[in-house]
């Protein structure tokens, strides 16, 4: 008994996630499909460490109907292509491009904070999942929102290479290496070098001096929490492989010490609290991969506030930046919606 379930762009590095996430969650599937462009057609594929190998489909030629849920990490250009023909056909899209994630019609959910939003899923049978560092952000945020009201956030991230997928994680690997031999590490991935470097600039810019990245952690964030919040961001990209970090500081409408945030945070869903102040107490990304928690460290009260808090956060942006929470969204919609087939 379970769903017939699909995984669209089942060779990137998001997809790979999403079908070891469904095998380790042991998510109820009946029948399971790896789709893909045309390129990967006919490849075989690692349903997990199930043993089970999949053949990839090319995604031009699949028939979503009949499958009851598809899980979309296949880009922008291509889900506006098959994301409303899939869902056309009775598949609910879940979609982990930016595509419909400010669509009034399409819920944009992360299940620890909004998962009531999840009953508009209808509309247009999509569900939008958010980018990797709004999810972990507001994994962290609610919990203190709910107890204290924050107003504003002003968060700097240090983003890994994998957000920019495979080619992201190969040019940070093949300059360092070229570096460390003396040849010439010229970028192509990103704008600049990125080995043994930071690059303040993570997607297009948009005219008034943000990216987009940046501009997706204000928008996003208000829609999947609260309109009221005021949210500035600097997105940076690290030479990290995998794991997004954030310093978030936060200002609240009542005063919350940095001990009662503790014990908030130690209680709350999908949050893993590691926050010693000793050296080494505290969690960073090459410790986070592969985990299910968004990590809270260094939590402190801001001296220069009224009622303020700084925080550390970290978490594999492969999983609850995208395949986790897409897995986690399949959960919800199965828990409150669907009927097992
Ligand atoms: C990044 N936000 O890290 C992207 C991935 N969704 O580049």
């Amino acid at each position: 008994m379970g769903y017939r379930v699909v995984v669209a762009g089942a060779t990137g590095n998001v997809g790979r996630e999403m079908l070891a996430i469904l095998a380790e969650r042991e998510f109820p599937i009946s029948e399971i499909a790896a789709v893909a462009s045309a390129r990967s057609q006919g490849d075989e594929i690692d349903f997990g460490e199930t043993g089970k190998k999949l053949k990839v489909q090319n995604i031009e030629h699949f028939d979503p109907t009949g499958w009851d849920i598809a899980l979309f990490a296949i880009g922008s250009d291509a889900t506006k292509v098959h994301g409303p023909r899939f869902a056309a056909a009775g598949c609910t899209v879940i979609d982990n491009s930016s595509l419909y994630r400010m669509d009034p019609d399409v819920p944009l959910i992360v299940p620890e904070v909004n998962p009531e939003a999840i009953d508009g899923y209808r509309k247009k049978n999509i569900i939008a999942n958010p980018n990797c560092s709004t999810a972990q952000m507001v994994v962290a945020l609610k919990p203190i929102h709910d107890a204290a009201t924050i107003t504003r956030v002003v968060v700097s991230t240090y983003q890994s290479v994998s957000g920019a997928g495979k080619a992201g994680m190969d040019e940070l690997f093949e300059q360092s290496r070229n570096i460390f031999v003396g040849d010439p590490a010229e970028p192509k991935k990103f704008t600049k070098q990125i080995a043994f470097n930071v690059i303040p600039h993570i997607d297009s810019f948009l005219d008034d001096g943000f990216t987009k990245e940046e501009w997706k952690m204000v928008v996003e964030t208000k829609k999947i929490m609260d309109p009221k919040i005021k949210v500035v961001a600097t997105c940076v990209r690290v030479p990290v492989f995998v794991g997004h970090s954030e310093a978030i500081t936060i200002e609240m409408e009542r005063e919350l010490s940095a001990a009662d945030a503790q014990k908030i945070l130690r209680e709350a869903p999908g949050v893993m609290l590691v926050d010693k102040r000793e050296d080494g107490g505290y969690i960073t990304p090459v410790e986070c991969v592969g985990d299910f928690a968004t990590y809270v460290s260094r939590v402190r009260e801001d001296p220069t506030v009224e009622n303020g808090l700084v925080l550390w956060c970290v978490s594999d942006n492969l999983r609850k930046g995208a395949a986790l929470n897409a897995v986690q969204i399949a959960e919800l919609l199965g828990r409150r919606h669907l009927k097992k087939a």
